[in-house]
């Protein structure tokens, strides 16, 4: 399942509290002050990774939660500092404080982000010791560590988007071209989901789903178009299944125009796909037909890996150029 957002608590560490204790030295009745300082809270931050379907592992969070800082020690010794918590996020990701209204964006890989401060560590005796105060008994608690409700969005600027007629065999061209784990056939009794995939650092999108989805009013909707509205290159999937290739594009290309007249003028490719289950001249008739297009046309099967292999290498070339 893939998650492109998420709600969720989150708690920085208490710091821990000072204590009071005293110095026992040999041959001196009392010595002094030596309650040490309690450890300070770990806080939260998160960082940005190359890994798009990372949230999905965080749905049945329900808080991230740093650790806290330890009680002070004897001797004046300082308690240990909880540890820090980093949460990874894909890159793309905007996070927002719900509480304090803060919003941060992880643009670039290995960005970090400060989200909650840890707890101060208290005061031990020793620290309160003055020339006055020879004998002090007091002590702090540490300060508790900040916390707030988290909104994480993730923003994905898909470079490509697969298009095509249900069965077009768009999933199964986004499995074998990325990391995605795209459901493929009976797209009718499965639900609708956002399909994407990382594609040497691009992104690659199951805009198809939307389509489909909508002609039964049913889709994903806008939510999904957030990741494909600025896509740079449509690549449109045509079966040769279908008796009428031109056609089958046709009806992909006014739906297209119906559903986002942006989306429509975009850059596109046309892949001929299941190239294994027609014979050749079946394959070169379907692709003179779709010449009329002017648009470049792709021959693939995802049985036949030199025809995945040159397909990615045409689609990385094309998104080299669109994309400068
Ligand atoms: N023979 C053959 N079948 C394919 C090929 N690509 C996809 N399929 C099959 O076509 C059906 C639809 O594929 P899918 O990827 O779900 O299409 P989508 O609806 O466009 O996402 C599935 O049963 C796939 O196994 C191919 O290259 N050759
Ligand atoms: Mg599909």
């Amino acid at each position: 399942m893939f998650v492109d957002e998420l709600k969720i608590k989150m708690k920085a560490g208490d710091g821990g509290r000072g204590i009071v204790a005293w110095l026992h030295e040999k041959g001196k009745e009392f010595s002094g002050p030596a309650g040490g300082d309690g450890g300070n809270g770990g806080s939260v931050s998160v960082r940005a990774v190359r890994d798009i379907g990372i949230l999905a592992k965080y749905r049945h969070e329900k808080e991230f939660r740093a650790s806290d800082g330890e009680a002070g020690k004897n001797k004046g010794m300082h308690g240990a500092n909880g540890k820090d918590l980093e949460i990874l996020l894909p890159i793309g990701s905007v996070v927002t404080n719900l509480r304090s209204g803060n919003v941060v964006e992880l643009v670039k890989e290995g960005e970090t982000a400060l989200l909650l401060r840890g707890g101060r560590g208290g005061f031990g005796n020793e620290h309160f010791k003055s020339s006055v105060n020879i004998t002090p008994y007091e002590w702090t608690p540490g300060k508790t560590g900040e916390e707030a409700e988290f909104f994480i969005e993730l923003r994905l600027v898909a470079a490509a988007g697969l298009i095509g007629l249900p069965n077009a065999g768009k999933s199964s061209l986004l499995n074998v071209i990325t990391n995605a784990e795209a459901k493929v056939g009976s797209y009718k009794f499965t639900t609708l989901e956002p399909n994407l995939g990382d594609f040497f650092g691009y992104i690659i999108a199951d805009i198809p789903g939307l389509i489909e989805g909508a002609a039964e009013g049913r889709g994903l909707g806008h939510k999904f178009l957030r990741h494909v509205r600025r896509t740079k290159l449509l690549i449109h999937c045509v079966s040769l299944e279908n008796e009428d290739v031109l056609g089958a594009y046709r009806a992909i290309r006014a739906e297209l125009e119906r559903y986002d007249a942006g989306l429509a003028e975009k850059g596109e490719v046309i892949v001929l796909t299941k190239t294994d289950i027609a014979d050749e001249a079946t394959v070169k008739k379907a692709e003179d037909i779709l010449k009329k297009t002017k648009r470049r046309i792709f021959k693939v099967s995802v049985l036949d890996d030199p025809s995945i292999k040159s397909f990615s290498d045409g689609i990385s070339k094309i998104l080299k150029v669109v994309l400068r």
